[in-house]
C-alpha cells in the first residue's frame, strides 16, 4: 500500500486552513500546519504508526493523532468533513485573492453571495463592495489590484518551476540519436519573472525522432498539437511546452526569433529592412533577390545587421538595439562574477539548516566571502533575543576561523511603520553588515511608506534593503511608494537595494533596476536562503539584474571584499 504521509499532510493542511475560515482558534490552525509539514517530511509510512508513535512525530499531539488513526481505519477524518460543510463552494478560492481575508470572503459570499473570483472582479467593477460595513472607499480598488494579481499567478508560472522542467525536457531531447542542438528559447532565456510556457528549440536533419522522445517524457499528460516540426504538450505542473524542430543551417535565425521578445524581433526586424534584407526564422535574405544571407549563429545575425550580439535578459525593446548599434552593450554581470552572498537564514530563526551546513555549502560554491543575517527580534514568531544573536556571534567567529572564506555576522532587521529598526546603535554597531526589510504594515499610504524606507536608508547601520518592494510574485502586490525618492535615499547615504533572488520575490523587479542604477543606487544580488537548497537560486537574481543591465560594478557582492567593506562602513569613521 501506498505511504499515507502526503494524503495525511494534505488533509492537516486543509484542516488548518478551513479552521481559519471559519474563525476557529488561529494558534490550533498554526499547529495544524506545523503537524503537516512534519508529517510530509517524515522519514517512514504515517500509516504504520500507532497513536503512540504517532505522538512522537514533532508538532503531533494526541488530537491531531486520533485524526491521523482514524483517516487511515476508515479513510475520512469526520471533524474536517463537519468543517468542509460550512463552507460554501467558492468561498475558499476567494480567500486566495491577495488583501481578501477568510473573514472579508465569508462576508461577501453572505451579504452578496459572491461564490467566485470572476463574481468578485464583476462586483468591484460596478462599485457594489461600497456599502459593505468594514470596506472602505479604498477597498474595491485594493481587491481589484488583489484579483490582478491572482490572476497572473494563475496564468503563468515561477521562474524555477519553468526552469526545472525545461532543464529536464532539454537533457532528455538532446540524448536522442540525431539531435544536433538543444536549448530553451522564449521568456525563460530572456530570464522573465513569470514564464507563460516553455519554448525548446533543437537541430536536426529529419525531426521525427525528437517529437516522439518529446511526447514519450513522463510528465506529459497531454499532446495539445503536433505537426512535422512544431509539437505542443501539456506537463502536469501545468505548463504548456512547445518543441519546434529546424535544420542546423537555421539554428541561428530560429534561435534569436524564437528568444524574442516579439517587440525585440520587431525592432531587429526594422533595421534588416532599412538594409533591404528580410528577416525571418529561417534567415536573413536579400529582400530583392531572396538570396540566403546568414542564418547560423546569432552572432552573424546581429553582426550582419550592424550589431553587437545582445543578451537575451536584454532583448525587450527597451534601447537595447540602438546600443548594440553604438556597440556600446555594457558588460552584464555573470553568476560567476559574485564573491558571495549576503542575506541568509539558519535554523536560529526560520531557516531549516544550521550554520554549519550552510557555511559549509556557501565555501563549496566558491565564495570568497559569506554572510548570515537570522531575523531580528520584532518579528516575534521567530523567537530571537540578544542573547541568541550574540551567541551566533560568538558561534560564527569560532567556525570562521577554521574557514578559507571570510564569514560576516549581519542581521535581517525589520523596518518598523515609523522607519525604525529593531536595535538602538550601540547595539546594531556589533555586526558586519544589516539588511533591512519590510515584513508588515504593507498597506501603508504612499507617502508613508516612502519615508519610512528613506528613514530606514538614513539609518548608519542599514546597508542594504531587502526585497525592497515586498511583493509576492501572484500573492501579493509592491507596496505603494515614491521609488524614485527611495533610489535618491540609498544613492546618497550609501545603502544597496536588494535584488532579492526567490524566484517568489525577485525584488528589486527588473522594472525598477534601471532607474535605480541611473540615480546612482549600488545593488546586493542576495539568495535569501532557508535551506542548503535556496543558495541555488542566486541565478535567477542574476538573470534579475541582467534584465535591469547591471554590470559587476553596480553590485556589491561581485566586488572584492576590500571594497564591499568600505561600502558596509557606509561613510562611518
Ligand atoms: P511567454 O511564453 O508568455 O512567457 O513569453 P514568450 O516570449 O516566450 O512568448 P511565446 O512563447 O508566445 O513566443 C516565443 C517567442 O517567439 C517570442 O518571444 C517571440 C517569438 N514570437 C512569437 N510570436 C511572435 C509574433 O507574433 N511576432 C514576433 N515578432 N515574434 C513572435
Ligand atoms: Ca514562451
Ligand atoms: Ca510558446
Ligand atoms: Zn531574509
Amino acid at each position: 500500500m501506498a505511504w499515507l504521509n502526503e494524503d495525511v499532510a494534505g488533509l492537516l493542511r486543509e484542516y488548518a486552513e478551513l479552521t481559519q475560515i471559519t474563525g476557529g482558534d488561529p494558534f490550533r490552525a498554526r499547529n495544524y500546519e506545523k503537524a503537516a509539514r512534519s508529517v510530509r517530511g517524515w522519514p517512514d509510512d504515517i500509516g504504520g504508526l500507532d497513536v503512540k508513535a504517532l505522538r512522537a512525530v514533532p508538532g503531533v499531539g494526541a488530537s491531531i493523532a486520533a485524526k491521523i488513526a482514524e483517516y487511515r481505519d476508515t479513510g475520512a477524518i469526520q471533524a474536517l468533513d463537519e468543517l468542509r460543510a460550512k463552507i460554501p463552494p467558492g468561498v475558499r478560492e476567494l480567500t486566495r485573492v491577495p488583501g481578501l481575508g477568510p473573514k472579508r470572503a465569508m462576508q461577501l459570499h453572505r451579504e452578496l453571495g459572491i461564490s467566485s473570483v470572476d463574481q468578485l472582479a464583476e462586483a468591484v467593477k460596478e462599485g457594489r463592495l461600497g456599502g459593505l460595513p468594514g470596506f472602505g472607499a479604498k477597498s474595491g480598488e485594493r481587491i481589484g489590484a488583489g484579483i490582478e494579481v491572482y490572476r497572473q499567478g494563475r496564468e503563468r508560472v515561477l521562474l524555477d518551476v519553468a526552469m526545472r522542467s525545461a532543464a529536464a525536457l532539454v537533457t532528455a531531447l538532446s540524448a536522442v540519436p540525431g539531435t544536433q542542438r538543444c536549448q530553451y528559447a522564449g521568456s525563460l532565456r530572456r530570464m522573465r519573472e513569470t514564464i507563460g510556457d516553455i519554448d525548446i528549440l533543437a537541430a536536426a536533419d529529419d525531426p521525427r525522432a525528437l517529437m516522439a522522445a518529446f511526447t514519450a517524457q513522463p510528465q506529459v499528460v497531454a499532446v495539445v498539437a503536433s505537426g512535422p516540426t512544431k509539437t505542443t504538450i501539456q506537463a502536469a505542473d501545468g505548463l504548456q511546452a512547445d518543441l519546434r524542430v529546424v535544420p542546423l543551417e537555421a539554428w541561428g535565425t530560429a534561435l534569436q526569433y524564437f528568444t524574442g521578445s516579439a517587440a525585440h524581433n520587431v525592432a531587429v526586424r526594422q533595421i534588416a529592412v532599412r538594409r533591404k534584407l528580410r528577416l525571418s526564422e529561417y534567415g536573413l535574405f536579400d529582400a530583392e533577390t531572396g538570396e540566403l544571407i546568414v542564418s547560423r549563429t546569432e552572432e552573424e545575425l546581429y553582426g550582419r545587421l550592424g550589431l553587437a550580439w545582445i543578451p537575451p535578459p536584454m532583448r525587450e525593446d527597451r534601447g537595447e538595439v540602438e546600443a548594440a548599434a553604438r556597440g556600446e552593450i555594457p558588460p552584464l554581470v555573470r553568476l560567476d562574477d559574485l564573491n558571495g552572498d549576503l542575506h541568509t537564514h539558519t535554523d536560529l530563526t526560520d531557516g531549516v539548516a544550521s550554520l554549519e551546513d550552510m557555511v559549509a555549502a556557501a565555501a563549496r560554491l566558491g565564495y570568497g566571502y559569506y554572510a548570515i543575517t537570522d531575523h531580528a527580534p520584532d518579528l516575534f514568531l521567530q523567537r530571537m533575543t540578544d542573547e541568541k544573536m550574540l551567541a551566533q556571534a560568538d558561534r560564527l567567529r569560532a567556525l570562521a576561523a577554521t574557514q578559507s572564506l571570510e564569514l560576516l555576522h549581519g542581521a535581517e532587521l525589520n523596518i518598523g511603520p515609523d522607519g525604525s529598526v529593531d536595535w538602538d546603535q550601540e547595539f546594531l554597531r556589533r555586526f558586519d553588515l544589516c539588511v533591512a526589510s519590510v515584513h508588515s504594515h504593507f498597506d501603508q499610504p504612499r507617502d508613508q511608506m516612502t519615508r519610512r524606507l528613506v528613514a530606514a536608508c538614513e539609518n548608519p547601520h542599514v546597508n542594504i534593503i531587502g526585497h525592497p518592494t515586498a511583493r509576492r510574485i501572484g500573492r501579493r502586490p509592491p507596496v505603494q511608494a515614491d521609488f524614485g525618492e527611495l533610489f535618491r535615499a540609498c544613492a546618497r547615504t550609501g545603502t544597496a537595494l536588494e535584488i532579492n533572488a526567490s524566484p517568489q520575490r525577485l525584488d528589486l523587479p527588473s522594472d525598477h533596476i534601471r532607474a535605480a542604477r541611473d540615480a546612482g543606487v549600488k545593488f546586493a544580488i542576495d539568495s535569501d536562503a532557508h535551506s542548503v537548497n535556496d543558495l541555488d537560486t542566486m541565478c535567477y537574481g542574476v538573470g534579475t539584474a541582467q534584465r535591469g543591465w547591471l554590470t559587476p560594478d553596480d553590485v556589491i557582492n561581485a566586488w572584492p571584499l576590500e571594497r564591499l567593506r568600505a561600502f558596509l562602513r557606509k561613510g562611518r569613521p
